[in-house]
């Protein structure tokens, strides 16, 4: 079948990865900034004139990183996968115009306060900490464009499935689709705690609000949301990393199961955010630790698919023996190691996340520097890194341009992985041994112990380093936009065939009402009862606090 013609979709895609890239560029700029400030070394004043605190920074670095680059790169690359996975255009383009123009006009109204120092209220906005309405506003607009977006895609995979009944999806198509569906339903929670709650209290309609109803909303949305951001890179590792790595995808039906589960799954884990939250019943926490355990095996189930996928590739390109078959992957293609990096990682964050999701272990590394660390691998470095490496193909589709500097890509790759190593280890530690608290100035700490130092030194090493590998992938991109050669070969998206026709994928796990349902059940199992039990007694008393 001939290809269509994407100018549109991939000017959108490039117009929100350039976003995403902008704001990665803003908000990284304060890590190091904080892991310096930590062994005291303030380099605020001078390399970032006009941020009025400690906080208003890490404020900046969440929400941009956490919250601005992953949505804006996760919306067009679902949409370049979706259309391209399809062979099929944008069904009405203008729903993923008018989404994109409110998410970049919701960044422009969120930065205004943020920047003002209006908003300094860090990336989780929990009340009593009080932003200024247009924070509030703005965030919401990027969540409802990132609807609209999703809406654009499910008209497009609607017409594919009218023009090819009884066909199984393509599953590039399928994983982006449920992310997108995935991230409606967690989302919900976000909306209501912003538009119920926060708004009405910023602009003084009500003068108090319940800080614990509003992180049990915040929480219902905030858990999935680290799964909006994991299964893009999930798409690219089941359907794009093995034809990269010269294999093909193991077992289609498991890797649609991976994403049913989570499409199941990834909402009735949130309270285990607040085991340590007084007045929600020990009950409906234990239940989320449950399911969260149970969340963790589509992840194993991505590991074993995954690694399965590659051996078949390493072996194909002569690897032999138990292990053979690892050095014979295409290590020296950034695009590869940036995404086979990241899965290492994340077999460390994932044993992290089990020990956070162990009701009473959690309680040991709560709100310490521990978290920090474990999120550095999760997000910081098994997520990002991957769309680092998508982007090391991506990038030079969508300029016409070939990667500026393979070896550069190759170094920048391997420095963040030397970087985030002291740096999340160091954090890991001193949070279980010292219990350091994270979200803390921590140079100005009367009670900061030398006892902590060589700790907290390590942690600077590594965020400086990992500083100099975002610096080198700025380079790498600018390099590849303005100055490189224009592509000889254009370059396709990567797709992996799987070993048995997606024909034989059981029709179940191509069907979306049943996994609808039973997703909807276990919400209203996990969350009915607790969210009711909040809402009835709710209390409307908290003022509003601007600390800094
Ligand atoms: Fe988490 C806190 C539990 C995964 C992000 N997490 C956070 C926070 C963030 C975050 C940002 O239960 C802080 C929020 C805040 O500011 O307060 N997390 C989990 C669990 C998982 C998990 C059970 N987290 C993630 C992912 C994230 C993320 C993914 C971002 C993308 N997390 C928690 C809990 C807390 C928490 C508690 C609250 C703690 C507290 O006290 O506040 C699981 O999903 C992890 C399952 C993963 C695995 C690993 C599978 C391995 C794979 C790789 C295989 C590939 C290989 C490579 C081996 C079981 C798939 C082979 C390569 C070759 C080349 C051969
Ligand atoms: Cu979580």
């Amino acid at each position: 079948m001939a290809e269509n013609d994407f100018h549109l979709e991939e000017k959108l895609t490039a117009w929100h990865i350039g976003i995403a890239l902008g704001a990665l560029f803003l908000g990284t700029w304060f890590g190091p900034l904080q892991v310096l400030q930590h062994v005291g070394i303030d380099l605020y004043g001078k390399l970032a004139p006009g941020i009025k605190s400690y906080y208003q920074g890490l404020t900046l670095h969440g929400v941009l990183n956490a919250l601005v680059y992953t949505t804006f790169f996760i919306v067009g690359f679902l949409t370049f996968t979706t259309v391209h996975s399809l062979n099929e255009k944008l069904r009405h383009p203008w729903l993923n115009i008018l989404g994109f123009v409110l998410m970049a006009v919701g960044l422009v109204i969120t930065a205004v306060p943020l920047l003002l120092n209006k908003a300094s209220v860090l990336y989780t906005f929990y009340p009593p900490l009080q932003a200024n309405v247009f924070f509030y506003i703005g965030l919401t607009l990027i969540v409802v464009g990132s609807w609209v977006e999703g809406f654009g895609l499910y008209y497009t995979l609607a017409r594919w499935r009218v023009v090819h009944p009884g066909e199984r999806t393509p599953f590039i198509a399928f994983g982006s689709v449920l992310t997108m569906v995935m991230w409606q339903i967690a989302s919900l929670g976000l909306a209501a705690e912003v538009l119920v709650l926060l708004i009405p209290w910023s602009l003084g309609w009500v003068q108090g609000t319940d800080p614990l109803l509003a992180r049990t909303l915040f929480w219902f949305t905030g858990h999935p949301i680290v799964y909006f951001w994991l299964l893009p890179a999930y798409v690219s590792w089941y359907g794009m990393l093995p034809k990269q790595a010269g294999g093909k995808v193991f077992s289609d039906p498991l890797a649609r199961l991976a994403f049913w589960l989570f499409l199941v799954l990834s909402i009735p884990v949130g309270l285990h955010h607040q085991f340590a939250d007084p007045g929600i019943a020990p009950t409906w926490k234990a239940l989320h630790t449950l399911l969260t355990y149970a969340v963790t095996f589509p992840s194993l189930i991505t590991a074993f698919t995954v690694i399965a996928s590659l051996e078949l590739g390493g072996r194909a390109r002569g690897g032999t023996g138990l292990f053979g078959w690892i050095g014979k992957l295409p290590w020296s293609d950034p695009s590869f190691s940036a995404q086979a990096l990241a899965m290492v990682t994340f077999v460390f964050g994932g044993i992290g996340g089990i020990i956070n999701a162990s009701y009473n272990v959690d309680l040991l590394v709560h709100n310490t520097l521990w978290i920090v660390g474990h999120f550095h691998l999760t997000l910081a470095t098994t997520v990002v890194l991957s769309f680092i490496g998508i982007s090391y193909w991506l990038i030079p589709k969508l300029s016409g341009r070939e990667l500026w500097s393979v070896r550069t890509a190759r170094v920048q790759v391997w420095l963040w992985i030397i970087g985030v190593v002291p740096f999340s280890l160091s954090h890991h530690l001193l949070g279980l041994r010292f219990a350091m608290p994270r979200r803390t100035m921590l140079g100005d700490a009367p009670y900061l112990s030398a006892e902590w130092n060589p700790l907290l030194v390590l942690a600077a090493v590594g965020g400086v380093l990992l500083w100099a590998s975002v610096l080198l992938y700025f380079v790498i991109v600018l390099g590849t936009v303005f100055a490189a050669r224009k592509l000889e070969r254009p370059v396709e998206m990567p797709v992996a065939e799987a070993v048995r026709s997606p024909e034989d994928t059981p029709a179940w796990l191509d069907a979306w009402k049943p996994w609808l349902i039973v997703s909807l059940i276990l919400i209203v199992l996990s969350y009915g009862p607790p969210l009711a039990d909040l809402i009835r007694n709710a209390n409307l008393s908290s003022r509003g606090l601007q600390l800094w």
